[in-house]
């Protein structure tokens, strides 16, 4: 995000209490369990895209899922696909194209039912998630589309596919109705009771 940007991102949403954005932090994991957002409300997502190869996913709380949407904002250029999974990994929803542009969002929709812990990807078109059984989510442009790919009953293992990126696209994820994540350790987690989650983890 371009400080420029930043700077119009503060003026415009001054009046809100307490705006936050998360920015990433080198770059982020392609797989579980993405980069943390930290605590609290969590209104932007800042990061980059720096090679064609390059997909970053995040851990964020859904706190209001009727009202839970992601858009992506770039001037960089990318065409860009946002990938929303659960605590578990599994694919929940994907979109491609938004509206008339190439950039993509996520928006109230059918498949999102629960608020909770999930993980958000943004990848450059056709960087697609991958589970062990195959292809999570098909291949559709337009629309919110769930996860029918043979692949969707197995958690995010991979990406396959090959991104139009050229350097370094930067880009900004709005979000409304999220707030941050925070993936416990496996230590914390075990000392928490979150015995699944670390499970999860010691299963990798
Ligand atoms: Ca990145
Ligand atoms: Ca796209």
């Amino acid at each position: 995000m371009k400080k420029i940007t930043a700077l119009a991102a503060i003026v415009l949403f001054a009046g809100a209490a307490a705006a936050q954005t998360h920015t990433e932090i080198g770059d982020a994991p392609q797989l579980l369990f993405g980069q943390d957002t930290g605590a609290g409300s969590l209104n932007f997502i800042a990061g980059a895209l720096g090679s064609s190869a390059d997909v970053d996913l995040y851990a964020i709380t859904i706190t209001d899922f009727a009202n839970f949407s992601a858009t992506v904002n770039t001037n960089a250029g990318i065409d860009t696909q946002l990938f929303l999974f659960n605590a578990a990994g599994l694919g929940i929803v994907f979109n491609d194209d938004f509206g008339a542009g190439l950039t993509s969002a996520l928006v109230p929709s059918a498949f999102i039912t629960a608020n909770g812990q999930y993980f958000l990807a943004i990848s450059s078109y056709n960087i697609d998630p991958t589970s062990s059984a195959g292809n999570i989510f098909p291949n559709t442009f337009s629309g919110q589309i769930g996860a029918t790919g043979a692949g969707a009953a197995a958690a995010l293992s991979g990406w396959t596919g090959a991104g139009f990126v050229s350097g370094t696209g930067e880009y900004e994820i709005r979000l409304t109705g999220a707030a941050g994540a925070i993936i416990p350790t496996p230590g914390a987690a075990a000392l928490l009771g979150l015995g699944g989650l670390a499970a999860f983890r010691r299963r990798r």
